[in-house]
């Protein structure tokens, strides 16, 4: 198929599963076999490169990949000008100084002239330098919240999500430098034909995401409240009502974010909402 697109995930790591499954999650079959290098979609123009997260952005930008999917932090990291095409809403962290709380901290200039490790040498070194700290960057692949123990460094640079790796290393985190989750990142310059596939990929990814954010929600209401209860819920277009067959009561029928959720359900029972019924979506299109 000459436009297939090809796009490089992680191999295996944190990213990895979650990668595969949004891909199936968007209706992708993939060829068993995701151990290998490389792999096919059975049923949508795409290969699979399976590499080691680093690696990625280099791939992209040198169009051995088209797209792909790393943590926002290997991106900024590598400091390789690619567009962000979607943010995929997994692999979340943060990218944060840590100090040992045996000592005391009190803000950046605690950081002065000190040594600190990490794996993100740009990124920490850009956010030292602008905030006018001068400190040694001490580089290290791997393990790096046991440098202050072993008496490498001072402090650390890493990524932290529940935060007890440090915790268990007798740090606490002192400074956030980045946010970061999955992203889908291009290629600067796709082919036309490419660019469709990837524009059919991000329509799917797009409607998986909203799918993810919303419920169907199901409810009765006595007539008289339909106007109230119609107010609470704002549904796609707007709620849909359909007569029950008890006299004076309707069934009411919408969409509602996760995020204020729970505000909602105790706004409809307070104006009588009974038999409240909460339906995942599986693909959500507007
Ligand atoms: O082999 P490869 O090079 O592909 O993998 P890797 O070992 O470099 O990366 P991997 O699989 O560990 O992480 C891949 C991506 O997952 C990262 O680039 C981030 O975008 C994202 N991610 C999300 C994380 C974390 N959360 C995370 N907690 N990556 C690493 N960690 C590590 C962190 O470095 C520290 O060691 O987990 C530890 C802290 O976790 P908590 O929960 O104790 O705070
Ligand atoms: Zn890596």
């Amino acid at each position: 198929m000459k436009n297939k697109i090809r796009i490089a995930i992680q191999k295996s790591g944190r990213l990895h599963e979650e990668s595969v499954s949004l891909l199936k999650s968007c209706g992708i079959e993939l060829n068993n076999g995701v151990n290998k290098l490389k792999t096919e979609a059975l049923n949508f123009p795409l290969e699979i490169l399976l590499l080691r997260d680093d690696d990625i952005p280099q791939y992209v930008l040198d169009g051995v990949a088209d797209i792909g999917i790393v943590g926002e932090n290997v991106l900024l990291e590598s400091a390789q000008d690619l567009p962000i095409r979607a943010k995929l809403g997994f692999g979340r962290c943060r990218l944060s100084i840590a100090f040992p709380k045996s000592e005391s901290y009190e803000g950046l200039e605690s950081l002065q002239g000190k040594r600190i490790a990490s794996s993100y040498p740009n990124l920490l070194g850009g956010y030292l330098s602008s905030n006018s700290i001068q400190a040694d960057i001490h580089q290290i692949s791997g393990s790096v919240e046991i440098a202050p123990g072993i008496g490498l460094a001072d402090a650390i640079c890493d990524l932290v999500s529940s935060g007890s790796t440090l915790l268990t290393n007798g740090l606490q985190e002192v400074e956030t430098i980045l946010r970061s989750e999955a992203v889908l990142i291009s290629g600067r310059e796709l082919s036309t034909s490419k660019s469709e596939v990837l524009d059919q990929l991000l329509f799917r990814i797009a409607a998986v995401r909203r799918a993810k954010r919303n419920k169907y929600i199901l409810l009765n209401a006595p007539n008289e409240r339909l106007e109230a209860i119609c107010d609470i819920l704002p549904g796609m277009k707007s709620p849909t009502i359909l007569p029950l067959a008890s006299e004076g009561w309707s069934s009411v029928h919408s969409v509602v974010a996760e995020d204020d959720f729970w505000n909602i359900i105790a706004a409809l029972k307070a104006e009588g909402a009974k038999g409240i019924l909460v339906v995942p979506i599986e693909k959500m299109i507007v």
